[in-house]
Parts: structure tokens; C-alpha cells; sequence
């Protein structure tokens, strides 16, 4: 019989061969690709050859070589060896790297005032984004020629006049104002939109807490206190001042600054040398406001304030640029992150 015809044999031998055990798979493995299987003794045979041969049967013998492995590693993988080299995880192991997310600072800011304002009896209301002329502007004193009015300041919805994104938060306020009998505790925080077309890096979004408090009685001076144990209870400085401003909602209408200090060079930068920072507006609530929702304003009155939270923001995490906060730039994010 000739090389290749004994080669030829081989195959069917393969081709027909069963293997029914884990066992069996490695004693086939064996008898052809051990140190003294067939392959190593066809090789043996295959250097004694001719070698104008040498191509031909190398063929041939490559091909047996194949069918080998592949009866092999079909073989392995039915009967898979499980002879305690297979690790069983401990699945009450805890999982090692455990990747949290972090909150956004805007998120984390909001959070922490709206919680003062609860703890001092607020409730949180939200409303819609999208709003008519009376909740944003009518509803709240302002004159129909006001500048907010004015293309430049409010974004209106194409082909609707009276459709306009708000611009402040004061709309839901007027909405539960028309909504709810006195007294109102009140907190909404949310989006609002200015159309500040200034630059193209100019920012058209921004985020506001406003707070509202209606009922029989209620002064200035309950507005002050309020608003000083806010301060305290968020930047932990006590010291405040008010100082007399104009909003079209409020009458009186104030600014109120905190002081801040002025022990680091960054305390100077960013109080302009005065050690007092402006952190909101506020004031008593216009009697046309109540009246223009329904609340007696012979029997009411009441306060509101509002504030930015980027600005917030900014101040209690220190950070530059009103920018960081829309970019979402890993860096910047994963700064808040928080253990838990
Ligand atoms: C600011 C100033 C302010 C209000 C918001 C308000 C709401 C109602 C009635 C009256 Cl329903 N007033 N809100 C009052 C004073 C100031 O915001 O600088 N915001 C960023």
C-alpha cells in the first residue's frame, strides 16, 4: 500500500470513528497527535519520500491532520472534562468595580433648596413649559407694552402670539394662585427660556426656584425671615441685607445679598471687592397679582422670591463658567460624584 493510500485509509478510519466519553476523545487525541500517535509516524514516513512526491502527500496528509482536530474539538466540546478544573464563582462575592453615575450640580443645588424650603412647610409644584400670555405676563402686572414682551426677550411659538416658552417660573404660581384658596406655601423650581440673542454662545435656557407664600397677614418682615433662614440653612452665613429693586409682581420689590466675606482672593473676585453677593429677588406680591387670580386682596397678602440655579451653583461649587453646566463634559460631571 502506498503512502497515500494508506493516508486515504486513515480518513474513512476518522470519518467513522465515534466517540462517546470525554475519555475517549483524549484516547483519540492521543493515538494521532501524541509523541508516538500516527501523524508523528506519517512524517517519520514522509521525509523517506522522493521529493517531487513531497507535495502531493503533504496534501493529503494536512487534510487527515484536519479531520482529526475537528472530530477533536467537536469531541471536547460535547463532553466537556469536568474534573474540578472548572471554577464555580462564589456568587456572594460583592461585585468589584461597581461604576455609579454622578447627579448633575444643577440637579444636587435644586435639590438641597427645595428640601430647605419643605422643611419649612413649602410644598413643590410644577407646570408647563409652554405657556399663554396671561399665565407668563397678563396674570402677573406686567403693562402690554412691557419689554419682556418683546420678541428680543421671550421665545413665541411660530404663528401663535399668545403661545410663548416662560420665562420665569412665577406662571405655575399664578396657576395654582387661580387654582387654590389661600393659604399657599408654595416652591416650584424649573426650566425657563430667554431669548438672549446677544452672541451665538449666548445661553436661551436657564433653571429657577421660585417660592410663594399667601395667607392672611403675612409682611415683609415674614418674608425676611424666611428668606435669612434660607441663607443660613444653605451657604451657612447668616448675615443678609435688602436692598430696594423693581419687578413687575411685586411691591415692594427687593434684591437680597448675602455676605459673603472677603477672606480669599476668590471672595474679592467674585464680590467685586464689597463682600456681599446678590443670590435673589423678591417682594410683596402685587394686589393686581392676587386680584388678577381671584385672591381677595383686602384679606391676603403674601411674598415670593425667586433665584437662578446656575448662579447658585456656581457660587457653592465655585465654578467659572455658566458654560460648564451644558457642556456635559465627563471631567466636569464625575467632580459630583457622590459615595454611597
Ligand atoms: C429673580 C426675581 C422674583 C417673584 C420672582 C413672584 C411670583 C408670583 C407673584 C409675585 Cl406668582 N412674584 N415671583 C417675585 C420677586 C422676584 O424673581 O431675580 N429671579 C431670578
Amino acid at each position: 500500500m502506498s503512502l497515500v493510500e494508506q493516508i486515504e485509509q486513515l480518513k474513512l478510519e476518522v470519518a467513522s470513528t465515534q466517540l462517546n466519553s470525554a475519555d475517549e476523545v483524549e484516547a483519540f487525541r492521543v493515538k494521532y497527535l501524541g509523541r508516538k500517535g500516527i501523524l508523528n509516524d506519517l512524517f517519520e514516513a514522509f521525509k523517506a519520500i522522493p521529493n517531487e512526491e513531497k507535495k502531493a502527500v503533504g496534501a493529503v496528509m494536512n487534510g487527515l491532520k484536519t479531520s482529526v482536530q475537528e472530530k477533536i474539538d467537536e469531541g471536547s466540546l460535547q463532553f466537556k472534562s469536568n474534573k474540578g478544573d472548572v471554577e464555580v464563582p462564589d456568587f456572594t462575592r460583592p461585585y468589584g468595580e461597581w461604576s455609579h453615575g454622578s447627579r448633575h450640580p444643577l440637579q444636587l443645588v435644586r435639590e438641597e433648596i427645595l428640601s430647605i424650603f419643605e422643611r419649612m412647610g413649602f410644598s413643590v409644584e410644577d407646570g408647563p413649559e409652554i405657556e399663554d400670555d396671561w399665565h407668563v405676563f397678563s396674570g402677573l402686572n406686567f403693562s402690554p407694552e412691557h419689554p419682556a414682551r418683546d420678541m428680543q426677550d421671550t421665545f413665541f411659538v411660530e404663528g401663535q402670539p399668545d403661545t410663548v416658552l416662560r420665562t420665569h417660573t412665577s406662571s405655575v404660581q399664578v396657576r395654582v394662585m387661580e387654582t387654590t384658596k389661600p393659604p399657599i406655601r408654595i416652591v416650584m423650581p424649573g426650566r425657563v427660556y430667554r431669548n438672549e440673542a446677544i452672541s451665538s454662545r449666548a445661553h436661551c435656557q436657564f433653571h429657577q426656584i421660585e417660592g410663594l407664600y399667601i395667607d392672611e397677614g403675612v409682611s415683609f418682615a415674614d418674608m425676611k425671615q424666611v428668606l435669612q433662614m434660607f441663607t443660613e440653612a444653605f451657604f451657612g452665613k447668616a448675615k443678609i441685607r435688602l436692598r430696594p429693586s423693581y419687578f413687575p409682581f411685586t411691591e415692594p420689590s427687593a434684591e437680597m445679598d448675602v455676605y459673603w466675606g472677603l477672606e480669599t482672593p476668590a471672595d474679592h473676585r467674585i464680590t467685586k471687592g464689597t463682600g456681599w453677593l446678590e443670590i435673589m429677588g423678591c417682594g410683596m406680591v402685587d394686589p393686581n397679582v392676587l386680584a388678577a387670580s381671584g385672591i381677595d386682596s383686602e384679606k391676603y397678602s403674601g411674598f415670593a422670591f425667586g433665584m437662578g440655579i446656575e448662579r447658585i451653583a456656581m457660587l457653592r461649587y465655585g465654578v467659572d463658567d455658566l458654560r460648564h453646566f451644558f457642556e456635559n463634559d465627563m471631567r466636569f460631571l464625575s467632580q459630583f460624584k457622590k459615595t454611597i
